[in-house]
């Protein structure tokens, strides 16, 4: 059975516990590799080969050098696409038509447009007077942060810790990843890849395993570490702050969200389904920014839960391969319990269930895995722990509104603000409900349509910080005034 190792260094390496634990494929619950997980000790070797890389070839190469790299390491992952893919698919049971779309070509683009944007930095500069008439200059510098922590989650693994791991090399750091103990293989499968395209040994280090008491906990409490990037839960946030506190190291939290769906009758409704339909189930339904409440204008409500209806009915459940499949399992048995329990609890509560609530019926090969339908529920009350809760699975509740004010007050009435998507042909209107609902990302007509120069987070209980484009330069560097007298 294929062993995943730790890749420290610039070599791979086995734990010294000699533990290993399963990764599973959920698309039929077979063991696909044994992973091995991280002790103190890898943690320690890993922080410590970053630490030294910082001044080793890394730290002395011009912005061109290090941006040229990176564009081999982007060209790396392009070239090997068909092992990404595959790995990633294995990992997480989602369909090859969306990984092959979305989760490869943005693993490579966030290593070659990050790349890019450094070499375009724009620098500070002020001229002063001074008492003596001959005046001063002032300009500011930036300098990489140090060792950056990347601690990454398991819905889109390779597109989201790339989404760290390419600014933070690009801005000169150096990186200890910790990938989900769910999906390990395309992060250790990049090591190859970085080796290949003359990334300098220490520059970028994986560590695997868990989360708390673990190689996760392990890494937040390491001294060594200058600064965190942390996508995933928001209680997970709340605990790795924590650790970042010690020793005052800076944090960027992109955590959870629960976001709204605003559909206004004056939409174009085709688009509007077609949008939802998308924000709500696809990677079954666990993307971050995805919509799971729905309020819609009622004038047009009734014809938008029959529409939607019809929608998630065609969508085709299936494993990696299936060309035809919209929607793998989720990403585990445990996940699945979780999702299941909020399906459960939808009909305790008292939702009418338009469609889905259970589990699809699958080929015997794929008896196993960790299928759900795609679920969608009316009436049920604001409070309702389906209606609060980040359920990251392939659902939403959909709710009618009276009024555009009533409509941005539901959206606004969790402690989440990560995204939301307006649905209205009215652009002045469209406009003024985005200025006002609380989220870190407003989509009109359209959702998950990213440009990586703009900024991306949350607001509220969603995280702290944003990256993306200037500001993901601005958080891998510290920036540094220099003041030359005349
Ligand atoms: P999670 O918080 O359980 O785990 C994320 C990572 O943190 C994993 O690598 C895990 O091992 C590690 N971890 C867990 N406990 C830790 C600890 N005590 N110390 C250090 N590391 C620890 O999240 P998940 O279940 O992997 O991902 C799903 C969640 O991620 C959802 O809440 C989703 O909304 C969120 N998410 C947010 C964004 C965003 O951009 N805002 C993007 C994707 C996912
Ligand atoms: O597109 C991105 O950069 C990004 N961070 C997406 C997050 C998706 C959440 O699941």
């Amino acid at each position: 059975m294929k062993e995943i190792k730790h890749y420290i260094n610039g070599q791979y390496v086995g734990s010294v516990s000699g533990k290993l634990f399963n990764n599973v494929n959920p698309a039929n619950g077979k063991v696909i590799s044994k992973v091995h997980e991280a002790g103190r000790e890898e943690v320690d070797a890993a922080v410590q080969a970053a630490k030294a890389a910082l001044s080793g070839p890394w730290g002395k190469l011009t912005v061109d050098q290090r941006s040229a790299i990176l564009h081999k390491v982007a060209a790396g992952i392009n070239a090997r696409f068909d092992e990404f893919l595959e790995a990633e698919c294995l990992d997480t049971g989602k369909p090859k038509s969306m990984a092959s779309h979305i989760d490869i070509p943005r693993g490579a683009a966030n290593f070659s447009v990050f790349a890019d944007m450094v070499k375009n930095v724009p620098a500070e500069s002020f001229e002063m007077s001074t008492p003596d008439g001959t005046g001063a200059i002032n300009y500011a510098v930036r300098r990489p942060k140090g060792v950056i922590g990347v601690i990454s989650p398991w819905n889109l693994p390779l597109l989201l810790m790339t989404w760290k791991v390419g600014p933070a090399l690009a801005c000169g750091n150096t990186v200890v990843v910790k990938p989900s103990e769910e999906t390990p293989t395309t992060t250790a499968l990049l090591g190859e890849v970085m080796k290949e395209a003359g990334v300098p040994d220490g520059v970028f280090n994986v560590v695997h395993g868990f989360g708390g008491d673990s190689a996760g906990a392990f890494l937040t409490e390491h001294p060594l570490v200058d600064g965190f990037t942390f996508t995933g839960e928001t209680r997970t946030g709340e605990v790795i702050m924590k650790s970042a506190a010690k020793g005052i190291r800076d944090i960027s939290l992109e955590l959870g969200g629960k976001n709204a769906g605003l559909v206004f009758a004056d939409c174009d409704m085709d688009k509007a389904i077609e949008g939802t339909l998308r924000s709500a189930f696809v990677n079954c339904g666990q993307v971050c920014l995805g919509t799971e409440r729905v309020y819609v204008e009622r004038s047009i409500f009734d014809e938008f839960v029959a529409r939607l209806k019809v929608g998630a009915e065609e969508l085709r459940v299936g494993p990696p391969d299936d060309p035809n499949a919209n929607m793998g399992p989720l990403v585990s048995l445990r996940h699945r319990e979780k999702v299941l329990s909020y399906y459960q609890k939808a009909v305790d509560d008292g939702a009418t269930v338009i469609t889905g609530g259970g589990v699809p019926d699958m080929p015997n090969e794929f008896a196993g895995g960790a299928w759900v339908q795609p679920t969608i529920w009316t009436g049920l009350a604001d409070d309702s722990a389906v209606v609060t809760d980040e359920i990251f699975g392939p659902c939403c509740h959909i709710r009618p509104f009276d009024t555009e004010e009533e409509a941005i007050e539901l959206a606004n009435s969790l402690p989440y603000g990560l995204a939301s998507a307006i649905w209205s042909e009215n652009i002045t209107r469209a406009h003024r409900v985005a200025g006002q609902v609380d989220a870190g990302i407003v989509w009109v007509n359209s959702w998950f349509l990213r440009d990586l120069r703009t900024s991306f987070g949350g607001s509220k209980q969603s995280g702290i910080g944003r990256e993306g484009g200037v500001h993901s330069l601005e958080f891998y560097t510290e920036m540094k005034n220099i003041c030359i007298k005349l």
